[in-house]
């Protein structure tokens, strides 16, 4: 359709931009990391989400290309924030699970990082667990060989996919993200809590850090505090939004 049409040209025309959502640490609120969400600004229709336009890229050739811009760009800004002293210890970049499929995702990151002179320890992935269930040895060697060298790799959505608890025992992956669908129910239902609890006490026990994801309200995060969550996202502390609206919330040092 003449939406396919247009993305094609998106990267190109300069089109897309990638807008930041703070994290902070749940033990003092400061902002340590970012998540970093893709948008296209289209000439016609104005900011398209990328609910709608993620979908198409990935059901054609375009994500791979979308997927590069976005790691680059994310490098850029980190490299940018950096040298203006801004201190920000990682940024999340989402991974389409077709990037990963294509079996070059290692030599993207590294092109990013390396052009921009970013250590690989500032970059983090999120990627589904649907990725990772099934068949997925090629995704899983390349996630595991970008952690070795610095990488970390989150799992998106945490609870709302199929993989077993025997499966995520051997995945390569550091941090476990809360899906928003717990967070919301957290102060209505007694069971979203306890899967909470659940996957936050699994969490700690296996070493990996926790990140809670769609927090709108203080009960939630006090909620999320308690249960020993490391690092809160959510509106409540900022939707997301440009680079320069960002960056004047972080710390700077000269
Ligand atoms: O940014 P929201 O604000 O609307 O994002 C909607 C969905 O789009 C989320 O599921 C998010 O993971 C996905 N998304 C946002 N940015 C990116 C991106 O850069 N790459 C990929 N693959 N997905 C993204
Ligand atoms: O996990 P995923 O990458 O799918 O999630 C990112 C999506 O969550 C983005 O669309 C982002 O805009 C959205 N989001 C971030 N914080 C909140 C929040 O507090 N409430 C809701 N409803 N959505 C949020
Ligand atoms: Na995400
Ligand atoms: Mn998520």
């Amino acid at each position: 359709g003449a939406l396919l049409a247009d993305l094609r040209q998106a990267v190109a025309r300069r089109e897309l931009l990638l807008h930041y959502q703070p994290r902070v640490a749940a033990a003092d609120g400061g902002i340590r990391s970012a998540e970093a969400l893709v948008r296209w600004q289209h000439p016609g229709r104005g900011l398209v989400p990328p609910g709608v336009f993620i979908p198409l890229a990935e059901e054609s050739d375009l994500i791979e290309s979308i997927g590069s811009w976005v790691l680059d760009e994310a490098c850029r800004q980190l490299a940018l924030w950096r040298r203006q002293g801004r201190v920000l210890d990682r940024l999340s970049v989402n991974v389409s699970p077709r990037q990963l499929q294509s079996g070059r995702l290692v030599e993207t990151v590294e092109a990013a990082l390396l052009r921009h002179g970013v250590p690989w320890r500032q970059l983090e992935l999120e990627v589904t667990e649907s990725l990772l269930v099934g068949d997925a040895r090629q995704a899983s060697a390349q996630l595991a060989e970008l952690r070795q060298r610095g990488v970390l790799i989150a799992l998106d959505d945490f609870g709302t996919g199929y993989s077993s608890l025997a499966t995520l025992r051997d995945l390569p992956i550091d941090v476990m993200k809360v899906d928003r669908a717990f967070v919301r129910d957290l102060g209505s239902d007694a069971s979203a809590q306890a899967i909470t609890r659940a996957i936050l006490t699994l969490a700690q026990s296996l070493g990996k850090h926790s990140v809670a994801e769609g927090i709108e309200g203080e009960a939630q995060a006090a909620a999320l505090r308690q249960l020993g969550c490391d690092e809160l996202q959510g509106y409540l502390f900022g939707r997301p939004m440009p680079a320069a609206e960002f960056e004047q919330r972080l710390p700077q040092i000269s």
